[in-house]
């Protein structure tokens, strides 16, 4: 059994206090490892440390040279490629295929990116006239915001907390990191990594722990935290506003989604199955872009089900390496229950449950696993709560329509607002609905099709901020206008 320890201003340091909780496999319960949990004295070492680097020779080091590692921090993951793919497998449960071509891989490359918008991006100057005829020059800098604090979930760990410290550290901040409390294990490898590239101490810092009076809730208090940077739950996008609203200190969320898929007549209807199959199930539904509500225009509507149906209930389950599996458990006992509450929700309100609806029959030490089957609904209005709240699990209800304008209606018709995919060829209507949809992100005949200099955040409840490319910008750095007069 392993120990995690917390990793701040460079070094592997275990709690004052002695706290610590166990992190359990997903796949059998198995206690996998035993973190260190944080207090208020460790987010305080880890901020002083931080603020120590700012001052320091991260402060001072050239945006080449900084850069430059980052470059190395990435070929670091990669050349460790093994080691984060069994970290993140471990704590995670999810199929190896999915880590290893999807969540580690863009690991790295969310170092390499914005090391390179860094070192592209134009700055703005502004001539203006002045009465005694000189004139004078305004020119805007960028610089690091300070002290980032970065709360990042379970779902897709490695991959959402680097999203974060990669554009953070690019920008000349420093970082404190507090990973989910079910996910530790490769935000502390990423400490090994820093420290092999030559990354000074404090640059990186991790502490282990929960949220509310735990690391997380110190660090969205700590008053040296210059911005804090989080995804998760739309609920404790709240509590983590409210403190930040005590030091006047600025937010970045990415928040929950009860995302639609749309389904016109004349898709690829093999493909839109296959787009929504992905963006249903794949991570046993553990994505905040994942689809729960799924509209389909009539005349497909019987064959979709069928197709989507059959897809569902020929997963197979099992060990991220066994061979074959595509389908891995939740993260947690606890998460699990909760998504089989929705699944008794569903029935009590009245669903048709066209597949799935419980847990699967595991053999041996896998059937104390957090296992759950993927689950298909018709029949409900829009108002049953599992076409209302995100469920964040392997399941999603169908609908059908008639036409763009209903369509359009139901899909707008949540607090949330975080992505939407469409199939249709019809490229006029893709343009028309795509601008008419409340969502930060539309995607077209695909899912999860990623271009790291794109916008990505939420509409409505599903976030604040924009991050991605450029867009990070805004959040990790602040713009300082500088007048001369001529
Ligand atoms: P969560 O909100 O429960 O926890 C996220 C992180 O916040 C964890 O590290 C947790 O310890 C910490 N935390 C909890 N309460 C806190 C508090 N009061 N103060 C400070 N920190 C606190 O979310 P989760 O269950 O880990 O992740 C699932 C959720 O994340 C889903 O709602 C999903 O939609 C959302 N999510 C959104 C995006 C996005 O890009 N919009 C991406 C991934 C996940
Ligand atoms: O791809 C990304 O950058 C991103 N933020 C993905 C989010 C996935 C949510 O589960």
């Amino acid at each position: 059994m392993k120990e995690i320890q917390h990793f701040i201003n460079g070094r592997f340091t275990s709690s004052s206090s002695g706290l610590t909780f166990h992190k359990r496999s997903p796949l059998d319960n198995r206690v996998l490892a035993t973190v260190h949990e944080g207090g208020q004295a460790e987010v305080d070492a880890a901020v002083m440390a931080a603020r120590g680097a700012l001052r320091g020779e991260w402060g001072r080091m050239p945006v080449e040279k900084r850069l430059s590692m980052l470059h190395a921090v990435a070929d670091e993951i990669t050349r460790r490629f093994d080691d984060f793919v069994a970290a993140e497998e471990a704590d995670t449960g999810q199929p190896h295929h999915v880590i290893a071509h999807a969540f580690v891989p863009r690991g790295a490359a969310n170092f390499k990116i914005f090391a390179d918008v860094v070192k592209n991006v134009p700055t703005e100057a502004f001539q203006m006239e002045t009465p005694d005829g000189c004139g004078a020059i305004n020119y805007s800098i960028r610089k690091p915001k300070g002290v980032i604090g970065v709360i990042s979930p379970w779902n897709a760990p490695f991959l959402l907390m680097t999203w974060k410290v990669g554009p953070a550290l690019a920008c000349g901040n420093t970082v404190v990191v507090k990973p989910s409390e079910e996910t530790p294990m490769t935000a502390t490898l990423l400490g090994e990594v820093m420290n092999a590239v030559g990354i000074p101490p404090g640059v990186y810092n991790v502490v282990h722990g929960f949220g509310p009076d735990s690391a997380g809730e110190f660090i969205t208090r700590h008053d040296s935290i210059d911005a804090i940077t989080f995804t998760g739950e739309t609920r404790t996008g709240t509590a983590i506003m409210k403190a930040a609203a005590e030091g006047i200190r600025d937010v970045s969320f990415e928040l929950g989604g009860k995302n639609a898929g749309i389904v016109f007549a004349d898709c690829k209807l093999d493909d839109a199955i296959e787009g929504i199959f992905r963006s249903a199930f794949m991570n046993t539904g553990q994505v905040c872009l994942g689809t729960e509500r799924v509209y389909v225009e009539r005349p497909v509507f019987e064959r979709f089900v069928a197709t989507l149906k059959a897809r569902c209930e020929g997963v197979k389950y099992g060990r991220p390496t066994d061979p074959g599996v595509n389908f891995g458990p939740l993260i947690s006992h606890e998460h699990r229950r909760k998504v089989l509450s929705y699944y008794d929700s569903a029935v009590k309100e009245g669903a048709t449950v066209v597949t799935g609806g419980g847990v699967p029959d595991m053999l041996g030490e896998l059937a104390q696993g957090a296992w759950v089957q993927p689950t298909i609904w018709t029949g409900l209005p829009e108002t049953a709560v599992v076409v209302r709240e995100e469920i964040f699990g392997p399941c999603c209800h169908i609908r059908p329509f008639d036409t763009e304008e209903e369509v359009l209606d139901l899909a707008n018709a949540n607090r949330y607002g975080l992505s939407t995919t469409i199939w249709t060829q019809n490229l006029s209507r893709a343009h028309r609905i795509g601008s008419s949809i409340e969502a930060g992100i539309i995607w077209v005949n695909s899912w999860f099709l990623r271009d790291l200099r794109t916008p990505f955040g939420g509409s409505k409840q599903s976030g604040i901020g924009r991050e991605g490319g450029v867009h990070s910008l805004e959040f990790y750095t602040e713009l300082r206008n500088i007048c001369i007069k001529i």
